[in-house]
């Protein structure tokens, strides 16, 4: 068939497909989150229903997306790791991130009223964002899973805090913030526990440590042999199993397990 005349602004397009062999890891996160919790009410600091439903729409991801190894969440983020081969739209990021993105994002929605269910529908549409980022080796991929963790802890902890001393401890926030200035996290522990008398240690794990969905390897009984030696490309140190989930599941799914400790022993407690 004859090429149209209009046909050569295709050329204009950029080719944006991902360098190969390597993990592809897509994040996206809640765009303005700050005020969306608020307007919807979130418990403070944290929301088990806002955390199941972005654990519900991260699944939904997974489910669509096979190539997904992994996901992390935490606040108003998500992260989903691919293996090194995926040829998903032959690699280009942005049907890869604009496909994770719209996706979550309308899951979040449609599944809304399941667990907000005294509001029928959210007061105004959420938006999130998403980037890919290439990792070349499983050194760096535990590494970012480690930082996004740490990054929970701190902020967890630090919330945690703040939110005692303001609606336990009837401080003002400003006052709250000025106390809370300078302090490590062994002296919110001990604030926490003598003041609040919480012992951080023991709140959920899905708070203090984020979520993950871990992708279960269902094997038929021929292949168990063939394939438990080698493991070829599964997850980031699932041969010395750090990756499994622990047993302080937050959700499970056929197929999809989830837990709060992706790589148990990186981030520090202290
Ligand atoms: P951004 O990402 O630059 O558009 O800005 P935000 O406002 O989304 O801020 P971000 O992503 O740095 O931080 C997430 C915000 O969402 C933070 O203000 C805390 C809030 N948030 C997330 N999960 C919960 C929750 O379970 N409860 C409450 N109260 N707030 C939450
Ligand atoms: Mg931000
Ligand atoms: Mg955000
Ligand atoms: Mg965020
Ligand atoms: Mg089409």
């Amino acid at each position: 068939m004859a090429k149209s005349k209009y046909e050569y602004v295709k050329e204009f397009e950029t080719d944006d497909r991902m360098l190969r062999n390597v993990y592809v890891l897509v994040r996206i996160d809640g765009k303005g989150f700050h005020k969306f919790s608020q307007t919807h009410d979130f418990a403070k600091p944290n929301d088990v229903r806002g955390i199941n439903l972005m654990n519900h729409a991260a699944r939904c991801v997974m489910h669509e997306l096979d190539d997904i190894l992994l996901a992390f969440g935490e606040s108003d983020e998500y992260s989903f790791l691919f293996r090194k081969s995926t040829d998903l739209y032959q690699r280009r990021e942005s049907k890869i991130v604009s496909t994770v993105v719209s996706l979550f994002t309308s899951a979040y929605v449609y599944y809304w009223n399941d667990y907000f269910t005294d509001l029928k529908r959210p007061l105004y549409p959420p938006v999130f964002d998403g980037r890919a980022v290439l990792y070349p080796s499983e050194v760096e991929v535990k590494d970012y899973f480690a930082w996004r963790q740490a990054d929970t802890h701190i902020n967890n902890l630090f919330n945690t805090s703040f939110w005692a001393l303001v609606e336990e401890g009837g401080l003002t926030p400003k006052a709250a913030e000025a106390r809370l200035c300078g302090t490590d996290s062994k002296d919110k522990n001990e604030m926490l526990f003598t003041e609040f008398n919480t012992n951080y240690s023991k709140l959920p794990a899905m708070y203090r440590k984020g979520s993950v969905l871990l992708r279960e390897q269902i094997l038929k009984d021929e292949d168990k042999d063939a394939i438990i030696p080698t493991l070829p490309e599964t997850l980031p140190g699932s041969k010395s199993a750090k990756v499994v989930p622990t047993s302080d599941t937050a959700t499970t799914v056929p197929g999809l397990q989830s837990g709060p400790d992706p790589i148990s022993g990186s981030v520090s407690e202290a």
